[in-house]
């Protein structure tokens, strides 16, 4: 066996850690030869329902779990750790502005980071999965100054999940044959799912499905508004399909995907017109521990503006937390 690997979870109580702590404590995540200790990070309020969540990981004794950390303290919690989720933040309450939402996670994950600059391992990997996913890593990443910020991720593979499942139901085809599917941009309902460097089969995409009319008034559209579709069926927002989507990006960038093409939030270069320094979600490679961002891709038009949207979005988030970046 592999030596132990710390891993952090934050909102351990809440329902995205429910589905995902299993399967990160059985090695789907980062392999089934590789011991880990859990560590659970909650706020104080939830931390009797987090002692039932211990519970529950104890009675499925996974061989590979060597311990668990339940804590509120972000030092305790940090300590050694070599990846954290970061799932848990606050939710938008009733009458909130988007801006106080903003400015009450900025502080979190402005927190976040400090602890984790303090107490983290040399290794660490970080990956936000808490909205808004991409100015929260910012943040983080801008508090963290002892890391590289290209070790900070925010969590888009959920959209690149869903439109790669739309596009294999369209073309009558099994989910693997599709492939390079694209999400610029923000984790938000202006993200641009972007089909045109997509795959069928080897075969372009958009020629396959020959239908550029639903490319852009339906499959588009429903990507971006898909996380309100569930939460309006299920009245919870995604939870299990959020959950499989830390597993499959974690699982690509620890170990690998080969010639696939994964999207994730991250530092801009400066490439694509976006403004370095962004967490923008672009197309990446991932040959094992990190990952190559896919450069000098064609962008029409269409795509252009698409983009344009997004990075606007980010900009104003950026400018809105500006405060909680240490200069
Ligand atoms: P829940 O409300 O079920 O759970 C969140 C948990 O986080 C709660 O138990 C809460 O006590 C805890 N928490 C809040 N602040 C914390 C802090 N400072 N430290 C530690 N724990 C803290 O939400 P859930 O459905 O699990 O969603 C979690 C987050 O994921 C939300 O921000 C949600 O918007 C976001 N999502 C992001 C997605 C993405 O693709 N990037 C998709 C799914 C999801 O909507």
């Amino acid at each position: 066996w592999l030596p132990t690997l710390h891993v952090a979870v934050t909102g351990a109580a809440g329902q995205i850690a429910y589905s995902l702590l299993p399967r990160i404590a059985n090695g789907e995540m980062l392999g089934e030869d590789q011991p880990i200790v859990l560590h659970l990070l909650e706020v104080p309020q939830a931390l009797s329902k987090l002692e039932g969540v211990v519970m529950e990981l104890q009675d499925c004794a996974f061989p590979l779990v060597q311990g668990i950390v339940a804590t509120d303290d972000l030092r305790k919690g940090f300590a050694d750790v070599s990846v954290a989720l970061l799932v848990g933040a606050k939710p938008r309450s009733q009458g909130m502005e988007r801006k106080d939402l903003l400015s009450s996670n900025a502080n979190i994950f402005a927190e976040q980071g400090k602890a984790l600059n303090e107490v983290a391992a040399n290794d660490l990997r970080v990956f936000v999965v808490g909205n808004p996913a991409n100015t929260n890593a910012l943040i983080c990443a801008a508090n963290a100054p002892r890391f590289n910020p290209e070790r900070f991720m925010s969590m888009t593979r959920l959209d690149q999940n869903r439109t790669q499942y739309m596009l294999a139901e369209k073309a009558g085809c099994k989910i693997p044959e599709v492939d390079r599917v694209i999400v610029w941009g923000n984790h938000s309902s202006t993200q641009y799912p972007d089909i045109t460097h997509a795959r069928i089969k080897g075969e372009s995409a958009r020629k396959v499905i020959n239908d550029e009319k639903w490319i852009r008034e339906v499959m588009i559209p429903k990507v971006q508004q898909r996380g309100a579709e569930v939460i309006k069926a299920r009245g919870a927002s995604s939870a299990a399909s959020a959950a499989a989507a830390v597993v499959d990006h974690m699982r690509d960038y620890w170990h690998g995907a080969g010639d696939r093409w994964c999207s994730v939030g991250i530092p801009s270069d400066g490439t694509y017109g976006i403004d370095e320094g962004l967490w923008y979600s672009v197309p990446v490679m991932c040959p094992g521990g990190h990952y190559r961002r896919i450069l000098n891709l064609p962008i029409e038009e269409f795509s252009a503006s698409m983009m344009e949207k997004s990075r606007k979005e980010l900009v104003e988030e950026r400018d809105a937390v500006r405060h909680l970046i240490p200069k």
